[in-house]
């Protein structure tokens, strides 16, 4: 878990000389290489928020009110809905900001067409939370010759460093922690064979990427049996016709099923209802998923999930604090990963260790889901 500070003093002269954009590639010579951890506080801090809010609220007593257009993936899930709340709610225009928010439906040309509409209205920032990590270096190229900056958020662009920062999670550290969790727990079931069943986030999204990247990489360690991987395409409708499929094709040979978000989870428990076959903490088949928002939790805390793994939707107030940092001509943030834990219904694995790193497990009481704020 990193901060990467870059002077944006240093990204100024690059934009004017047309050299570059203010990259966030870890060869980027100008950055500092400060390294600090985002708590999951500041990412929740949407109250925090609000002293940074005040700067803006009186550019906007004084008629400087930021423009920005938000090219958000679509509205797949409860975890999509967070972040589209927080963003709603940090760039609102009591705190001076006039957001053109693109619902983008899960379709990349529309986000490419958003983005591109953007730069035509001459919007101040662009955010942009990338559907997949490819495609994105000639239309990042047009927003950097219109001076327009472009923050990242969530999942990652791979095929261009012409964004001022990005703000997210580490996939393959959720993987990976994902794995190392099941080896502890079926350890200490003494469940010695995994016959496991993965249901994809989307094809091409980093999120998909690294999760499957992470999970697998403990599979190949551990000798594990992955009888399929398909995409459910981070829907509850996408895991509930994948794991119906599932349900017929392997019917009696599986003892895991691995969720790449909450939504594909509730899919599959009503496939696997349906299907007559027993899953959670008394069932014959262990589930996980990803995300951790409030319906997931209570699902795991009432037994039909065996763990969740947390991918914080909070970016807004950082994302915030980066375009203030800008607009005083501060130095910001690049590269800002948030924390995140990890949640249990059984007190059996205290703790897990990913890339040499220990991770508690919590185990979930109906006290964590009521302050949970998503
Ligand atoms: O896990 C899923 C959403 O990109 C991390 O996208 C995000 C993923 C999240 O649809 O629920």
């Amino acid at each position: 878990m990193k901060r990467k500070i870059v002077s944006v003093l240093v990204c100024a002269a690059l934009a004017a000389t047309m050299i570059a954009g203010c990259g966030s590639s870890s060869d980027d010579a100008a950055a500092t290489t400060t390294e600090e951890t985002a708590t999951t506080e500041d990412a929740a801090a949407t109250d925090d928020a609000a002293a940074t809010d005040d700067a803006a609220a009186e550019d906007a007593g004084s008629g400087d009110v930021l423009t920005i257009g938000f090219a958000q993936v679509g509205h797949e899930s409860d975890w999509r809905t967070a972040s589209t709340q927080s963003c709603q709610d940090v760039f609102s225009e009591a705190n001076g900001y006039d957001l053109q928010f693109v619902d983008c439906d899960n379709d990349s040309a529309v986000q490419l067409e958003a983005v591109r509409t953007f730069i035509e209205q001459d919007v101040d920032y662009i955010i942009i939370d990338p559907i997949v990590s490819t495609g994105w270096d000639t239309v990042l190229t047009e927003c950097e010759d219109a001076g327009i900056p472009v923050i990242v958020i969530d999942r990652t662009i791979d095929d261009s460093d012409k964004y001022v920062a990005w703000v997210g999670s580490d996939f393959k550290t959720e993987g990976l922690a994902c794995g190392e969790w099941l080896k502890a727990y079926a350890e200490a079931k003494g469940i010695t064979e995994l016959n496991i069943l993965v249901i994809e986030g989307t094809t091409g999204a980093s999120a998909t990427i690294g999760r499957t990247e992470g999970f697998n990489e403990i599979a190949e360690r551990e000798g594990w049996n992955i009888l399929d991987s398909q995409s459910g395409d981070f829907t509850q409708d996408g895991g509930q016709q994948v794991m119906e499929s599932y349900c017929k094709s392997y019917e009696g040979q599986f003892n895991v099923v691995i969720c790449q978000n909450d939504n594909e989870a509730f899919g599959a428990m009503d496939a696997m209802k349906a299907a007559g076959v027993s899953y959670g903490v008394d069932g014959d088949v262990i589930i996980v998923s990803f995300d951790a928002a409030r319906t997931a939790l209570q699902y795991c805390l009432d037994g039909e999930l065996n763990a969740v793994f947390e991918c914080n939707p909070l970016a807004a107030p950082m994302v915030e604090e980066i375009i203030q940092g800008l607009e005083a001509g501060e130095e910001v943030e690049t590269e800002i990963y948030v924390e995140e834990s990890c949640f249990a219904n059984e007190d059996i694995v205290p703790s897990i260790t990913v890339d040499g790193v220990e991770k508690e497990m919590t185990v979930l009481t109906q006290e964590i889901i009521d302050a949970r704020a998503y």
